[in-house]
């Protein structure tokens, strides 16, 4: 290897949630070429989030040369997004549409590599549609605050500059997995048809899960959960899915907040299923799995339910 080739470097960055200012995707000194952006959102509060241009300071540029249009413009898209997997830019995760849900996109830089001489600054901005103290909608150019995380890729002749600590595992994830509750040990009523079993899978959390087959539509299986001041929540139901699985709503003391199908060509486990955030009072609470019969790809009932992680937003309650 020639002793001035640049070396491939990524760098990992999350705000939980994003401060005032443009969220830093790099910053960058020496001499390189910048190849790629993988920039992951959770929403935090209704309304659109990508409104956001990104911005790149050439070599200590005070004004970058550098400026988009618009987040879903620097990741291939145009007038919001959806999921897409281009070459060279897409979005692999589109939950969309309701606070609490996730985004995932990515821009590579193959064809159009980012050139420096002595350095390079990345940003990018998280505004979107943002509300007053009275709760109005005050615009589509507004600073929020959402959960940003985000990798970026380039290569550079070293040295590098130093890059700031890592948060734990635990910390980067978007959900509190030290707060789960496996469904398979939880009290629960019986439900009002199908059958109910707990189920040991080598790789499930806690090694098994609840599995509950063949009830009618509209039968109900609900599980305690407990929150310790009022605030706002979001629930997170970790369901295992396969062949035969059916589509469901799901309740939160009796009010629909989502549904899901359990249904998958394969058996899949550790399926996320993230519902809206939601203003909770301090106490008990349940949520319910309301069967809603059969997916139109199979002919049977069955759902697995793995555990699920009830927690408080990082949002302003305010
Ligand atoms: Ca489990």
């Amino acid at each position: 290897v020639a002793k001035d080739a640049p070396y491939f470097h990524a760098m990992y960055r999350q705000e939980f949630p994003t401060k005032p200012g443009n969220y830093l995707l790099a910053d960058i000194k020496g001499r390189g070429h910048y190849v790629g952006t993988v920039l992951s959102a959770r929403t935090l509060t209704p309304g659109w989030f990508g409104e956001g241009d990104e911005f790149f300071y050439v070599d200590g540029e005070k004004v970058p040369s550098l400026r988009g249009t618009g987040l879903e413009d620097y990741f291939g898209e145009a007038w919001s997004l959806r999921q897409t997997n281009g070459a060279y830019a897409g979005c692999s995760l589109f939950e969309g549409g309701y606070p609490g849900a996730r985004y995932s996109l990515y821009r590579w830089h193959v064809p159009d590599p980012i050139r420096f001489e002595k350095g390079l600054k990345v940003e990018i901005e998280h505004k979107g549609v943002a509300y007053g103290p009275d709760g109005k909608d005050i615009g589509n150019n507004n600073e929020r605050a959402d959960e940003y995380s985000s990798v970026a890729f380039w290569y550079q002749q070293e040295p590098h500059a130093p890059y700031a600590p890592l948060p734990s595992g635990m910390d980067r994830l978007p959900f509190d997995y030290r707060r789960f509750l496996e469904a398979e040990t939880l009290p629960f009523q019986k439900p009002t048809s199908g059958a109910t079993q707990v189920v040991k899978v080598p790789g499930l959390h806690g090694g098994s899960h609840l599995e509950w087959a063949s009830p009618d539509p509209g039968a109900e299986l609900s599980f305690p959960f407990e929150v310790d001041r009022d605030g706002l929540y979001q629930l997170m139901i970790l369901i295992t899915r396969r062949w035969d699985g059916g589509r469901a709503e799901i309740l939160v003391d009796g009010q629909r907040v989502g549904e899901t199908s359990f249904y998958s060509q394969g058996y899949e486990m550790h399926r996320e299923v993230p519902l809206p955030l939601q203003t909770l009072k301090k106490g008990q609470h349940q949520w319910t799995l309301r069967s809603l019969g059969k997916d139109p790809r199979t002919d049977n009932v069955w759902f697995g339910l793995d555990g699920f992680v009830v927690q408080g937003s990082r949002a302003s309650t305010k």
